[in-house]
């Protein structure tokens, strides 16, 4: 969008943005992203330029929290903000310069394509879990992603800078022992440790052991067990992901403890359809067992 004043949004000193992202706009004037005040939250302002002053954000009041201004042009002052009279506080922001105010960061926010405009983070990005941690109540980006998500995995969910919220593939905000990632995929609920226990879809695994295995959680036909051992020598019949790994077991007595590693059968990663691991020295019979284990 282009304008002479505030090129993305001229935004009224008593109204708000939240979980927007404010990229690519030009003002010929002043505020190249946005102009004006109110509350600006959770919201990502990047690859705007102004012919003035304020190439992101041409400020005339309110607060920015929680929010990504950065990566912006001004011809004349102020590429990220311009706030001639101190009118505005800044809070949880990651801008240059810095604007003064508490827990604000000039950091590079880390964008993964800007010029592709993909303003969602890197997984090195300091905006990640940077938030308020005190804003627990669960709500979403504007992918519509739950947040807050525990994006550095230190074990504390926190809400990232800007309008996306940084999905980290081994995060477990929840610690209910199932990834995030994996959750989502699966319609479970990333923020509630209650649904490891439960067995969604009534087969013999609950969701976290679904979960161990990449099985489905919603469908009970699907869930790790050994399919069928056949032929001379053995072979033992599974289905596996390619996402975990498999490792085949021996014992020659079903009570005995000391199951035995087949040698060359794992660890190894599963294949993603039908797998089988043959006993390949002459065995005829015994009992066996898959384990499946996360990478
Ligand atoms: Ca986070
Ligand atoms: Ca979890
Ligand atoms: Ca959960
Ligand atoms: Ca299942």
């Amino acid at each position: 969008m282009a304008s002479d004043y505030g090129g993305g949004v001229v935004i009224d000193l008593n109204g708000g943005l939240d979980t927007c992202l404010i990229a690519g706009n030009t003002a010929q004037g002043n505020g190249g992203g946005l102009a004006g005040g109110g509350n600006i939250s959770y919201s990502t302002v990047a690859g705007n330029q102004s012919g003035d002053y304020g190439g992101g954000f041409y400020v005339e009041g309110g607060n920015v929290y929680a929010s990504i201004i950065y990566s912006n042009t001004a011809a004349t002052d102020g590429d990220n903000w311009y706030d001639d009279y101190e009118s505005a506080s800044f809070e949880y922001a990651c801008t240059t310069p810095d604007p003064g105010g508490a827990s604000n960061i000039t950091d590079n926010p880390l964008f993964v394509n800007a010029g592709g405009g993909d303003y969602r983070l890197q997984q090195s990005s300091r905006c990640i879990d940077a938030g308020n941690p005190e804003e627990i109540e669960p709500w979403y980006d504007l992918t519509g992603m739950v947040r807050p998500l525990d994006g550095d995995t230190n074990g504390v969910p926190a809400a990232d800078l800007g309008a996306y919220e940084f999905l980290h593939p081994k995060g477990d905000s929840d610690g209910d022992s199932m990834f995030d990632r994996w959750e989502l995929d699966h319609g479970l609920n990333p923020l509630d440790e209650t649904d490891s226990y439960a067995n969604s879809d009534g087969d013999p695994h609950d969701n976290k052991s679904e979960h161990i295995a990449d099985t489905d959680p919603w469908d009970p036909l699907s869930y790790f067990h050994i399919l069928a051992v056949t032929g001379t020598p053995v072979q033992v019949h599974f289905e596996s992901s390619s996402n975990r790994l498999y490792t085949l077991y021996v014992s020659s007595n079903r009570l005995n403890v000391a199951w035995t590693n087949v040698p060359g059968q794992g660890p190894r990663d599963g294949v993603a359809g039908p797998d089988v691991m043959p006993h390949s020295t002459g065995q005829t019979s015994g009992y066996y067992r898959v384990k499946v284990q996360l990478p």
